[in-house]
């Protein structure tokens, strides 16, 4: 059964039986999925009841459920930050943790768990952050959701792991030594990202850790300017880095896209030089940085960052001919599926972008070349 609903399940509902069969049959990879927002309804009822047999949850955690089980409807961005609490308490054991990641590699690996005959991808990089616990550490953590991932083929699951941006400087060196230190024992360990509540956070002091990450091998990706809360500032500290692909990117200036992936010829920076030259010269990269935009339609349509479809940045990127892939972030709160979010690419306006056949599928193959741990690795 599908439990997808809004903006996507919309788009999708008008689409041909053909256009459907063709999206299915489309290569796709899943770059930017949350585990902990990506935990289908079903296995976070079961959780629940797990979770404390003998007495009611705390009335927070079960308004949760309601709300996550009825639709959630958000005010703005920040809104979506509030539910996390009630999920976490849910998934603070190890036993929690390995039912979720194996639920939601099911759910995006297994054929039929969007109701069709085909999975929802072809290729997943889940991304979590490590949480320690009263009843696991971060290391504990970490290897519970991998030895999941490396049930399934390296042609179809790896890891990224989260950092939060409200990490201190010790939560930052410990994830950062445990994703290098894991990478080096098992592959599919592919990348690092920034995420968590775009209010917070120093991301001039994270540049560092970044480059120590880059420099071990590991991919990068960050959550960049996607409320109207993160500054030029946080944005520059974080391209400073050059991620390889970029969560959102919604509020990114015309400047800073023009300055870092349009530019004229000038000498490259090193990780964090920038703000610290406070020249933005040093960012021309003559073109050629041209990191992948992971772009969550009905993420940003839910969380209010963006007003429409029609103002989606998806459109300048299309434009300009930059590499973009198709996510879905958060599936739980945002009702949504890899089908889904390609319906709103396929699907007529308003209910969707009224691209054609050919841009979705070039579209598609962007988002396979922009894999950290590619299937012909
Ligand atoms: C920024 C987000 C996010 O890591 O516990 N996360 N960070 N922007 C978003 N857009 C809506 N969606 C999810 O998964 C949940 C965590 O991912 C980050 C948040 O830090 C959230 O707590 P994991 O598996």
């Amino acid at each position: 059964m599908s439990e997808i609903a809004g903006p996507a399940a919309a788009a999708l509902a008008s689409l041909c039986p053909d256009d459907v069969i063709f999206l299915q049959s489309l290569p796709k990879a899943e770059l930017h999925a949350h585990l902990n927002g990506s935990i289908p309804i079903k296995t976070i009822l079961e959780l629940a009841q797990k979770y404390s047999p003998s007495s009611p949850l705390t009335t927070e955690v079960a308004d949760i459920i309601e709300k996550l089980k009825s639709g959630v409807i958000l005010n703005d961005i920040f809104d979506f930050f509030s539910l996390m609490p009630a999920i976490y308490t849910l998934t603070s054991t190890p036993e929690a943790v390995l039912t979720t990641t194996r639920a939601v590699l099911q759910l995006f690996l297994n054929p039929t768990s969007d109701g069709a005959e085909s999975p929802q991808c072809t290729y997943l990089e889940l991304r979590t952050t490590p949480r320690a616990t009263t009843h696991m550490t971060r290391e504990r953590y970490l290897t519970v959701v991998l030895d999941e991932v490396e049930m399934y083929p390296a042609t179809q699951a790896a890891l990224i792991v989260s950092v939060d941006r409200r990490m201190s400087d010790s939560d930052l060196e410990e994830c950062i030594s445990l994703a290098i230190e894991m990478k080096n024992r098992c592959r599919r360990v592919v990348g690092i990202d920034v995420c968590g509540d775009p209010r917070s956070g120093d991301m001039q002091s994270f540049t560092q850790h970044l480059a120590r990450a880059k420099g071990a091998g590991l991919g990068l990706t960050v959550h960049i300017a996607e409320s109207t809360n993160n500054t030029t500032e946080d944005s520059l500290a974080l391209l400073s880095c050059r991620p390889d692909r970029l969560g959102h990117a919604t509020f990114l200036s015309d400047e800073l896209k023009i300055l870092f992936f349009e530019d004229i010829p000038q000498p490259g920076t090193e990780c964090g030089s920038l703000s610290e030259s406070e020249s933005p010269n040093n960012a021309r990269t003559n073109g050629q940085y041209k990191p992948c935009i992971e772009i969550c339609l009905s993420s940003n349509l839910l969380c209010k960052t963006v007003a429409s479809l029609d103002a989606h940045h998806i459109r300048y990127y299309l434009k300009n001919n930059h590499p973009i892939t198709i996510c879905t972030d958060d599936a739980l709160p945002f009702r949504t599926s890899c089908l889904g979010e390609y319906s709103l690419l396929l699907a007529q306006p308003p209910l969707g972008l009224g691209l054609s056949r050919d841009d979705v599928a070039r579209i598609a193959r962007m988002g396979m070349d922009a894999a950290f741990l590619r299937p012909r690795d």
